[in-house]
């Protein structure tokens, strides 16, 4: 099951109280105060690792606590700190505080960590109120309770070639011939129902993130079909890759289907919309005089690269090229976070 969007509760433990008690020893009167001090609730933290790429971990549990601090003990014995509590993530996991309808932080890298809630703090014990003039108190105080927060996760995927096109174009095709990813390929439309992602491997250890999503129809953007919401997981990659097949069942034209698509995305987002594009006609194997592909090229005007998926034409050409652009790009995007002032923590407080 692929989860992308949760609401969840967190709260960071609650600190223990104070204790109050005296010290009570055989041949030692008056003894004096011994309460110790609570220990500290534990906080409660996100943290992105590597092999998880849905919230399906947050299905079935609403809600997510660490662990309270400890009362204080007699013998001025402190109680123990709560144990701290990290939840784990995937890459490109955004954290929102619904009450505050605030985006807290996008956790876009693996292995960022995140405080969300801090623990409470103990009480005192009656011990840390003695003084000079005030020697048996009896004062103590409770332990502060943890913070709580209404939190919702948004994943957005992290990949660096986003496939889109209309159902039956040979996206998954094409992404299990590139990578390991295994999607459902059949022809009918809609086969895939969630991202799937899969890395493309060159020579030199060179690699990519290559995302397949479910097919766009005409009216996406209204819900048709299976609707846009899986455009948010191919929002952040570098490029998009438009898959048009050259020779759909239905008797529509690919040039046609390419505009349509087109609109569905700037119907999205208009963000979306202007990111590098890379149009590839796909299943050349079923045009053997190449007039489909050359009347693409006439009517869209844009430089376009034929593959065969099934076939494997131009693919490998395609992976050189999708590698030299996603590189420019992000060294585009290197230099662009290097001449902004923002601070290269890892780690974040709220
Ligand atoms: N002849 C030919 N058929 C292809 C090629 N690529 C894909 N197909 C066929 O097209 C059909 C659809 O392929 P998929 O890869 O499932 O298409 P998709 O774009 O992922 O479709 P959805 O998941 O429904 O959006 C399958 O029957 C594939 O075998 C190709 O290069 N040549
Ligand atoms: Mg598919």
């Amino acid at each position: 099951m692929f989860i992308d969007e949760v609401q969840i509760q967190v709260k960071a433990g609650d600190g223990g109280d104070g204790c109050l008690s005296f010290r009570r020893e055989k041949f030692i009167p008056k003894g004096g105060p011994d309460g110790g001090d609570g220990g500290k609730g534990g906080d409660v933290y996100f943290q992105t690792v590597e092999n998880l790429d849905t919230l399906t971990d947050f299905a079935g549990k609403h809600n997510w606590q660490a662990r309270n601090g400890r009362p204080g003990l007699g013998k001025n014995k402190h109680g123990c700190d709560g144990h701290d509590l990290i939840i784990n993530v995937p890459p490109g996991t955004l954290i929102y505080d619904c009450d505050l309808g605030l985006l807290l932080k996008d956790l876009n890298k693996v292995g960022m960590k995140v405080l969300v809630c801090q623990g409470g703090k103990g009480g005192r014990g009656n011990k840390s109120f003695a003084t000079a003039t005030n020697q048996a108190p009896r004062q103590t105080t409770a332990g502060k309770e943890g913070q709580q927060r209404n939190i919702r996760l948004e994943l957005k995927l992290l990949a660096d070639v986003g496939l889109v096109g209309m159902p039956n174009a040979g996206k998954s095709t094409l992404i299990s011939r590139c990578s390991a990813a295994r999607p459902k390929i059949a022809d009918y439309p809609f086969t895939t129902l969630e991202p799937v992602l899969g890395i493309v491997e060159l020579s030199d250890f060179r690699r990519f993130v290559m995302a397949d999503i479910p097919g766009l129809i005409e009216g996406a953007h209204n819900g048709a079909g299976l609707g846009c919401e899986f455009l948010r997981h191919i929002e952040r990659t570098a490029i998009l890759a438009h898959i048009i097949d050259i020779m759909p069942t239905d008797g529509s034209q690919p040039a046609e289907n390419y505009y349509t698509l087109r609109r569905e995305l700037k119907q999205y987002s208009e963000a979306l919309a202007q990111k590098d594009e890379v149009i590839i006609a796909n299943k050349i194997d079923l045009d053997t005089d190449g007039k489909i592909v050359e009347d693409l090229k006439n009517k869209l005007h844009k430089t376009i690269y034929p593959i065969s998926a099934v076939t494997g034409a131009g693919i490998k050409e395609l992976k050189e090229l999708l590698w030299q652009k996603v590189r420019e790009l992000k060294k585009q995007m290197t230099k662009n976070s290097e001449t902004s002032n923002e601070p290269r923590t890892t780690s974040h407080k709220l």
